[in-house]
């Protein structure tokens, strides 16, 4: 599977792209298959009188399924189309790369007489959670259909990866994940990158067909949405995400702080953490720091196809 240029074009401007049946009818049955089996609790995905009310996993958590998304052949051409080879799975910062098992998240409707709202901020991946560096892009996978915009699916604001890359063009020192504990953002949120900006769209939440996916540019602000009250259709998706490999790679040296800005500390003796680094580190100088004017520069050919 390969993206045209009109749809390489939309998702360019619009920061995402709908992709249906990215994964085939087979495989996605099987992902069913595998999580039924798993459901506890009592839990049968088929049954909505069985459902807890919002956010569901069973005990333990959902495992890897198999295939594992990484590994889906449209998918991994996808990827390789508009990273032209340098993009690889996010993993977390200052291990050794593993595998990755791609997350699933389960959205059950909301407790009865819960007024459906609809998503005011979001947030943008790839910062605080451990991840190494140069967040590139995600996938949002359905592994069920969600007919209508209450129902759960990821919600995101067209084109604020714009909003977001125009932002970091002017405070590129705080690319590293300290724009979270900078004003606006601090007592804003991300939506204050995007308020007043004529560019950003509403809020959309995502709907398709079980096998459809959205792919996401790493800058666009994003976030789960509620499952509307009385919906007989679970959200269930799966993420995959890509970081580019060469920043990837330089993850442990430009390590970013725990949730509340304190110096993140590394997972074992054999990394180095640093917190955000000084203005005057050389690390600061690495391809994961570059804030370049063109949004594109790190991506495929056919994607940075700017003069
Ligand atoms: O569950 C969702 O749709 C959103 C997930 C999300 O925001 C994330 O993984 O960063």
């Amino acid at each position: 599977m390969r993206l045209s240029p009109a749809q390489l074009e939309e998702f360019k401007s619009e920061g995402a792209l709908a992709i249906p049946g990215l994964v085939p009818t087979g495989v996605i049955e099987g992902w069913q298959a595998q999580m039924r089996e798993v459901c506890s609790e009592g839990v049968d995905l088929d049954e909505p009188d069985t459902w807890p009310a919002g956010r569901y996993a069973p005990t333990g958590g959902w495992p890897e399924f198999s295939p594992n998304l990484y590994n889906v052949m449209n998918l991994q051409s996808i990827v390789e189309q508009v990273g032209g080879g340098a993009f690889a799975a996010s993993h977390p910062a200052g291990l050794p790369w593993t595998p990755q098992v791609p997350m699933t998240r389960v959205i059950l409707p909301s407790a009865p007489g819960t007024q459906w709202q609809a998503p005011v901020d979001g947030h943008l991946d790839g910062y605080a959670s451990g991840w190494g560096g140069g967040f590139m892009a995600f996938f949002a996978v359905l592994l069920w259909d969600v007919d209508s915009p209450t129902g759960g699916g990821t919600a995101y604001w067209p084109r604020s990866h714009r909003a977001n890359h125009r932002y970091f063009i002017e405070h590129p020192e705080l690319f590293d994940g300290s724009y979270l504990f900078t004003e606006p953002v601090q007592s804003g949120g991300h939506r204050a990158l995007l308020e007043g900006d004529p560019g950003v769209g509403e809020v959309v939440c995502m709907t398709g067909r079980a096998g459809d996916a959205m792919l996401f540019h790493g800058l666009t602000t994003h976030i789960g949405s509620e499952n509307a009250a009385g919906s007989r259709q679970a959200r269930v998706a799966q993420f995959a995400r890509y970081s580019h490999r060469k920043m990837r790679e330089q993850a442990p040296m430009v390590m970013f702080p725990d949730k509340d800005g304190t110096p993140w500390s590394p997972p074992d003796e054999q990394s180095l953490g640093t917190g955000f680094l000084p203005s005057d580190h050389p690390g600061r100088r690495l391809e994961r720091y570059d804030v370049s004017r063109n949004l594109w520069k790190y991506w495929a050919p056919e994607i940075n196809n700017q003069p």
